[in-house]
């Protein structure tokens, strides 16, 4: 069976984004794949996080996995920072990247931007950790949101480099990126992405919210003036975003909506969408609040800690003999 590996980040309350992008893509392939999906605590870290929050986020995005529709049965679940080898494949990694490299990546000069003049050394070598999660699983696809291309393109570089190095090790994985969902934009700001970590609470749709105020969000998201329902992403950026979610969520083309609402107006699709977002999430939040206080969740997180590590460690070996460090 091909593997799959994927995973999330505890930095923030899960958004819709995050869930279309990644979490539901996840579920696509639990019964004809071999799945690993890790909460990436050490990732959240390099900015920083305030440790019980961090601990206490932690849990619930292993509980939301569960949630969502993730049977542990069939995936494994862990929690990165319990398999120390995630780490030690990353310094390895570290050294086949150069620093022109981890420059060019999009997403650190953005977190680099918002963090000032003091730029955590890990925002840069973050790259260099993703690349090691994906390696030791020897991953063939990855299903992440369009927002982290450019991270799986340098895992295919630095996998290739350290084979042409140090001999065949490492499968070259591919991303795996779902149709509609892969890039929700933020309400407010439709031309930037829906982030976890965006500070206006009505640009993005948490999994949490409760169903008044995923309607509320949506009534208010931006559109424009032309009143015109069709998907044009550069001229009718906030309309075309609603037009995504809804055929993420209703298997709709994009042609087949805009037939649908010919001659409607905004209210109209935004009414649909809340609809469709409010079916979607409720199930997911209501399980959720379950599986919070269900002693199993440590039990299926301990299990898939150990299943993780057995496999990572046979590949971090692999990795150290070709290299020639001592194990
Ligand atoms: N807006 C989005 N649309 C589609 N997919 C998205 N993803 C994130 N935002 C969107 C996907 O969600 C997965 C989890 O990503 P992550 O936790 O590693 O962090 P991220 O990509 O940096 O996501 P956020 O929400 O923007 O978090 P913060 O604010 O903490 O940086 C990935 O598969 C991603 O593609």
């Amino acid at each position: 069976m091909d593997v799959i590996f994927s995973g999330i980040q505890p930095s923030g309350n899960l958004t819709l984004g995050n869930y279309l992008g990644a979490l539901k893509s996840f579920l696509r392939f639990q019964d004809t794949h071999e799945c690993y999906y890790c909460v990436v605590n050490q990732h959240a870290i390099t900015v920083p996080q305030d440790p019980k929050e961090l601990r206490r986020r932690t849990t619930e995005l292993a509980a939301l996995y569960i949630a969502a529709g993730l049977d542990p049965e069939k995936v494994t679940l862990f929690v990165q920072s319990e398999v120390p080898e995630h780490v030690q494949l990353g310094w390895i990694m570290t050294t086949l990247a150069y620093v022109g490299e981890m420059e060019r990546m999009t997403q650190y000069k953005d977190k680099a931007k918002k963090a000032g003049e003091s730029i955590p050394y890990g925002l840069m070598a973050y790259p260099c950790l993703m690349v090691a999660d994906i390696l030791l699983y020897q991953a063939k696809l990855v299903p992440v949101g369009e927002d982290q291309r450019q991270h799986i393109e340098i895992t295919r570089t630095l996998a290739e480099r350290f084979n042409y190095r140090y001999g065949e090790v490492f499968t070259i994985p591919e991303m795996f990126a779902p149709e509609g969902g892969a890039r929700v934009m933020s309400l407010q700001n439709p031309t930037s992405k829906m982030s976890k970590s965006d500070d206006n609470q009505m640009a993005s749709i948490y999994l949490g919210d409760e169903d008044d105020m995923i309607v509320k969000k949506i009534k208010r998201a931006q559109t424009d003036s032309d009143g015109e329902i069709r998907y044009d992403k550069e001229n009718k950026p906030g309309v075309s975003n609603l037009l995504s979610i809804h055929a993420a969520l209703s298997g709709r083309t994009f042609d087949q909506l805009a037939a649908d609402y010919a001659g409607q107006g905004y209210g109209t699709l935004k009414a649909d969408v809340a609809d469709l977002v409010v079916g979607e999430l409720r199930p997911i939040r209501e399980r959720y609040r379950e599986l919070l206080d269900s002693p199993e969740l440590q039990r299926i997180l301990d299990d898939g800690a150990a299943k993780a590590q057995a496999k990572a460690s046979a590949t971090y070996r692999k990795a150290c003999e070709a290299m020639g460090l001592q194990r």
